[in-house]
Formats: C-alpha cells, structure tokens, sequence
C-alpha cells in the first residue's frame, strides 16, 4: 500500500521534471547592463545597453527614459532584428534622478519589464 503510493508520487515528480520548461524558454530579464543600477553619471550623453538572459524581438522592446523634470522619451534602439541586448544613445542629461524604463518582448512570446534608477550628479 505505502509502496504503491511511494510510487504514484515517484512518477508524479518524473512527470514534473521531464516536462518542466527548459532553461531556453526562460522570461527575458536583464543580466547586465549600463549605466547599472544606482549609477552616477556626469551631464551631457551617455550609452545605454542593457543585456538580456534570451533573445527577445527588439521590433517589440522598448526603452523611455524618464528625466528629473517628468518628462519622458521612447529612446530610438540601434539594432533591430532579433538579439540580446538593447543598445540606445540617451542625450541632453541633466543633473537629477533618471529612470530608464524597459519593455522586453522574449522570443518564448513573454512580455517583461523593470526599470533602471540612475542618477546624474556632475
Ligand atoms: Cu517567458
């Protein structure tokens, strides 16, 4: 009886493991990027590149940049295509909190997003 029931749960934990979604069908989340998070910066430009986990279609990402004053910008991707990564050109930074919002579409067809706080102090 115990044995029989030891046996369901064995079969019920292959079940799991084996159709578990590999690591390839993971959501798409930054791993790196620049400026990191929390980083100063001086005034003027700066390169933006965030690095995913998995490639994500850049035709359905996107970067805003919120600026201390409260505006914000769709800043314009220099890939397209598919890929890693998400690279922009931010320009005309002033002194103040920034926050560089993010909107990956991941090649699994998951939508994700975050933000990146940065801080402009020189
Ligand atoms: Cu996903």
């Amino acid at each position: 009886m115990a044995t029989k029931l030891l046996r369901a749960h064995l079969f019920l934990l292959f079940a799991l493991i084996a159709f578990w979604p590999p690591p390839a069908a993971a959501h798409a989340i930054v791993v790196a990027s620049s400026p990191a998070q929390g980083q100063r910066l001086a005034q003027g430009e700066c390169k933006i590149e965030l690095r995913f986990n998995s490639r994500i279609d850049r035709a359905r990402s996107r970067l805003v940049l919120m600026r201390p004053d409260g505006s914000s910008e769709a800043l314009g991707l220099k890939e397209t295509g598919v890929g890693e990564s998400l690279e922009a050109d931010a320009k005309g930074l002033q002194k103040g909190s920034h926050r560089l919002l993010w909107q990956a579409l991941g090649v699994d067809g998951h939508v994700t997003h975050g933000e990146i706080l940065f801080e402009v102090d020189r």
